[in-house]
């Protein structure tokens, strides 16, 4: 049975001119920018848990999704089928996305083990990869106050079975790489919390991840994903920077890199630029989950990307940094409670992979043309000067600056140029 009959064989790429809403306008896997294949640079997944098993609930109403896949078996075809028709050649999941959840650890386990012996199949029949596994450390009641932040050690030693059975489910699917998303890992009042013990039992979790994929031989990536609040009032890795301090502090720089999403970077009161930038900086940007969120609503949306001038800032940092390495871009986004069709899945991922292909291309030939990078070169050149290495090096004091302003005249001041290279980006974009 196909699950998406309106494409019969595969989305076809047919152009900029194409009027076929099924098919690509700028998404041509083979075809080069640069060094590399449109496929190669953008490395897109489907996430298993928004496209396949969202019900459409919301805080308001009841599921609206017509989804005729069923049982655990019926959804794993309805994906496999979905991601060769879409084309893409990775996915992601939690344990619990794939296994239904049973009713005691032991229960559990074996169900997850059997639809990871289903999934190894489906991937040997498609080449389909896996970018990265997680587990569902939020969803169940025994959650509530967190999983490796929980006031219990018991509900910590859960947690902590759980991650080991999905790190060997991510390891048996030669996955790329683990992420870590704090789920219910922050506090909802700080009234009931002692923050400084929350903070370091989530790290204690990450050591033992760590040490257990070692145990193992898994060499893929793990990763933490930045968020700043919902389900919690914070979440502990509420934002890149927040990250970076977490991980320094508990020594896990090393051991782990950033799995960066916009809905959460805008949630932070941040552009993904921002947050890309930073992780860059520090050499930890890994990964990206491909989303945007409402500009009016205050909540996670988790909506498919469509802005090319987004798709355009995340692709010159992934550019700039040399390529995704083990990382891809994840569409961890769902479609609306409205577009309760599987075709509108579909429409949904074809339209994001098209606004990424048109945004890589776009910031390969703002690269290329050069005029950005320059403009910034120039205005921090006066560091290479004479000056700036002295006062880098620690060559000038505080009272050499101070008799440099006495015997030097006031400063010239010099444009910034933010709208000059505002139209500069527009004139690649349109
Ligand atoms: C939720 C997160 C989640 C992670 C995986 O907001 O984005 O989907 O990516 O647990
Ligand atoms: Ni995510
Ligand atoms: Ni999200």
């Amino acid at each position: 049975m196909a699950y998406f009959p309106e494409v019969v064989d595969r989305v076809r790429f047919e152009g900029r001119s194409s009027r076929n809403p099924l098919a690509f306008r700028f998404y041509d896997p083979d075809k080069r920018v640069g060094g590399k294949t449109m496929r190669e640079h953008l490395r897109f997944a489907v996430c298993y848990w928004h496209t396949f098993k969202a019900t459409g609930m919301d805080p308001f109403g009841q599921p609206t999704m017509d989804r005729p896949w069923k049982t655990p078996r019926e959804t794993m075809d309805a994906a496999f089928e979905f991601f060769q028709k879409l084309g893409v050649d990775f996915w992601c999941f939690h344990d619990f996305d794939i296994a239904t959840e049973g009713d005691s650890y032991a229960q559990s386990g074996k169900n997850l083990a059997e639809m990871v012996s289903y999934a190894e199949e489906k991937q040997a029949q498609t080449g389909v990869r896996l970018l990265w596994g997680t587990a569902n450390l939020f969803g169940n009641p025994r959650y509530q106050a967190g999983a490796s932040t929980n006031p219990d050690p018991a509900v910590f030693a859960y947690a902590a079975a759980q991650v080991k059975n999905a790190l060997d489910a991510t390891k048996r699917l030669g996955g790329l790489g683990y992420v870590f998303w704090g789920g219910r890992e922050g506090y909802d009042t700080l009234l009931n919390t002692d923050m400084a013990r929350e903070r370091a039992q989530f790290a204690k979790l990450l050591w033992m991840a760590i040490d257990y994929a070692k145990s193992i031989g898994f060499s893929g990536q793990l990763y933490i994903e930045p968020k700043p609040k919902e389900p919690t009032t914070h979440q502990y890795d509420s934002n890149a920077e927040a990250c970076l301090n977490f991980l320094r502090e508990f020594g896990l720089m090393d051991h782990l890199k950033l799995n960066l999403e916009t809905n959460h970077a805008t949630l932070a009161g941040h552009s993904m630029l921002h947050e890309l930038r930073v992780a860059r900086a520090a050499g930890v940007l890994g990964s990206v989950d491909a989303n945007t969120g409402d500009e009016l609503i205050g909540w996670d949306t988790d909506q498919f990307p469509t802005s090319v001038y987004l798709t355009t800032s995340i692709m010159l940092e992934i550019l700039e940094m040399g390529g995704f390495t083990t990382g891809g871009l994840n569409f961890d986004a769902k479609v609306r409670r409205q577009s309760h069709e599987p075709v509108d899945l579909l429409y949904a991922h074809i339209g994001g992979m098209d606004a990424f292909a048109r945004g890589l291309e776009v910031a390969h030939a703002i690269r290329e043309d050069g005029r950005l990078a320059e403009h910034v070169r120039r205005r921090y050149e006066g560091w290479d000067s004479d000056l700036g290495r002295k006062i880098l090096s620690g060559e000038l004091s505080m009272k050499d600056c101070a008799n440099y302003a006495l015997t030097n005249p006031e400063p010239t001041r010099v444009s910034g140029r933010q709208e000059y290279l505002e139209n500069l980006v527009n004139e690649f974009i349109l």
